[in-house]
């Protein structure tokens, strides 16, 4: 049982060494562990850690995994304990609610987008490289991921592919328009559709330079805007899958969650593992390419924060 006072949680983040250092005189991006630990299969996951990392140093940033190491809040996961949550040894599924229960308890936890969010707000990282977020699902509108409210209170420019069509995305789109999340695509001007490079769902902003998202979180924040600004970003062409491919593995998909009664934390995992059975492993291609192209933008954006602060 956990006796530990105060004392024994600070302090609330834990820097890695490593990524410490690199900071110092370069921009930090980071990275969400729930999809490497609970989003992609094994070895999947191994390439998109690499990939994505290798693309953040290319464009001349820092990338740190963000995740709950036997209950401490790690920005930078590295070495033994990355291994232990790439073979998803006992490792949880963390969202924003769970971080003070894994700490009191010391567990090993992959944090979801909201998690990341709230870990990036306490450790002042502004740059988050993700695949794609949670949103309203689609059978269940009362289910509605926790990464959007988060989104709503966390400081950091958050970069995607959308969000994938296992949920209701006009509805999605709109719970962030009310939460008061700033959409910006970048190189389109649609919601992209995460396997998809389109939907339909217009967007109210789009560009296709960094320096401008960078001008736009700096405008937001000194207005005391207490949110995230979403860049979405469709995936890359050569990649991408065609819309009724992946519309008839989502409608098998959710037929499947249905019938094995799958709620809560499980229902996203789920359904990603079944759209990609569904679509015959393509939709792991698409997934693997459009995490190492979102890690890239986040870093020209990151870079781009860094030298017009
Ligand atoms: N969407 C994806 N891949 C993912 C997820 C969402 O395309 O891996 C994961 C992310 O970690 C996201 C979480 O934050 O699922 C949302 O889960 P929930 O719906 O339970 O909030
Ligand atoms: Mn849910």
């Amino acid at each position: 049982m956990y006796a530990g006072g105060v004392d024994d949680l600070a302090p609330a983040v834990r820097w890695s060494p490593a990524v410490a250092a690199a900071c110092r005189d370069r921009a930090v991006v980071a990275l969400e562990s729930s999809v490497l630990a609970q989003g992609l299969p094994v070895p999947a996951n191994r390439e998109a850690d690499h990939r994505m990392r290798a693309a953040v140093v290319a464009q001349g940033a820092v990338p740190a995994v963000v995740a709950v190491v036997r209950g401490v809040a790690t920005i930078g996961l590295e070495g033994d304990d990355l291994e232990r949550f790439l073979r998803r040894d006992g490792v949880r599924k963390v969202s924003a609610r769970d971080l003070g229960w894994a700490a009191a308890r010391r567990l090993d936890g992959a944090t979801t987008v909201a998690a990341t969010l709230a870990l990036c707000t306490v450790a002042g990282v502004e740059v988050f490289a993700t695949g794609g977020i949670g949103g309203v699902h689609r059978e269940s509108p009362f289910d509605e991921s926790a990464d959007l409210l988060e989104l709503a209170r966390s400081p950091v420019i958050t970069i995607c592919a959308g969000a994938k069509s296992i949920l209701d995305l006009p509805a999605t789109l709109e719970r962030l328009e009310s939460y008061g999340v700033a959409v910006i695509g970048f190189g389109t001007d649609e919601f992209p559709g995460f396997f998809t490079r389109g939907t339909g769902l217009r967007l109210s902003a789009s560009t296709d330079d960094p320096s401008e998202i960078a001008r736009a979180f700096r405008a937001q924040r000194r207005l005391g805007r207490p949110g995230a600004l979403l860049v979405v970003q469709p995936p890359p062409a050569a990649a991408a899958l065609d819309a009724s491919l992946v519309d008839a593995a989502v409608e098998g998909a959710l037929r499947d969650a249905r019938q094995a009664g799958i709620v809560g934390p499980a229902v996203t995992p789920f359904l990603l593992a079944a759209v990609e059975r569904g679509t015959a492993g393509a939709s792991l291609q698409a997934n693997l390419a459009l995490l190492e192209s979102n890690a890239a933008l986040a870093a020209r954006i990151a870079v781009a924060c860094r030298e017009a602060p």
